[in-house]
């Protein structure tokens, strides 16, 4: 009897870690660019993410260079267990627009200053003039950063532990302007 109790804990342990494990390795958050030369920026949002210890999957995907990746990915997204995209492109920036046409996931626009684009503007407008029905959450430009938290904030909706962090982080946010504060006044 004995035996079959300490069998059961056993076993009730090692699924509770495999499940513990698959979760924490199933990407929630899929950050995509246009082209590895947004990447520099992009990476932005990657370390907003490792930070908050939420699991994320990165690419390159273009509407104009790889329509059909695009489609596959962005029609594929909900269903591999995806939860917010972060898409950032520049100059023409179709690429967060198309995705979000192709899903129900939310969708988090990074205009990208890139080498091609006017000052940013045209990769700002692209993404932020979405026609109704369609939206793109559009962060400024190069504000891959901002792209991180954001996802982080939606993901915490549904999960505590991310939602405190999220919390900490504007408590620390508090600190150093506080600390800024007094500093510039010695
Ligand atoms: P290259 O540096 O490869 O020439 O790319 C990329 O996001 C990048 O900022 C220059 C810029 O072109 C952008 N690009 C898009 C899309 N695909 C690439 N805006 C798209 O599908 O929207």
């Amino acid at each position: 009897m004995f035996e079959c109790q300490l069998f059961l804990i056993y076993s009730c342990s090692v699924l509770f870690i495999i499940y513990y494990l698959y979760t924490m390795s199933t990407p929630l958050v899929g950050i995509i660019m246009g082209s590895e030369s947004d990447l520099v920026i992009m990476n932005a949002a990657a370390e907003v993410l490792k930070k908050f210890g939420i699991a994320y999957e990165i690419d390159i995907v273009s509407a104009h260079r790889t329509p059909e990746k695009m489609y596959t990915y962005a029609k594929d997204a909900s269903g591999r267990g995806l939860k917010v995209i972060i898409a950032g492109a520049g100059g023409a920036a179709h690429l967060p627009g198309m995705v979000a046409s192709l899903t129900p996931l939310p969708v988090i626009g990074v205009p990208v200053k890139s080498s091609n684009s006017i000052d940013g503007w045209d990769s700002l407008l692209s993404i932020v003039q979405m026609p109704n029905g369609v939206p793109v959450a559009t962060v400024a430009v190069n504000a891959a950063q901002n792209a991180g938290i954001l996802a982080a904030q939606i993901i915490g909706t549904n999960d505590k532990l991310i939602q405190k962090k999220v919390s900490e982080y504007k408590e620390e946010l508090k600190d150093k302007v506080n600390k800024s504060s007094d500093d510039i006044k010695k």
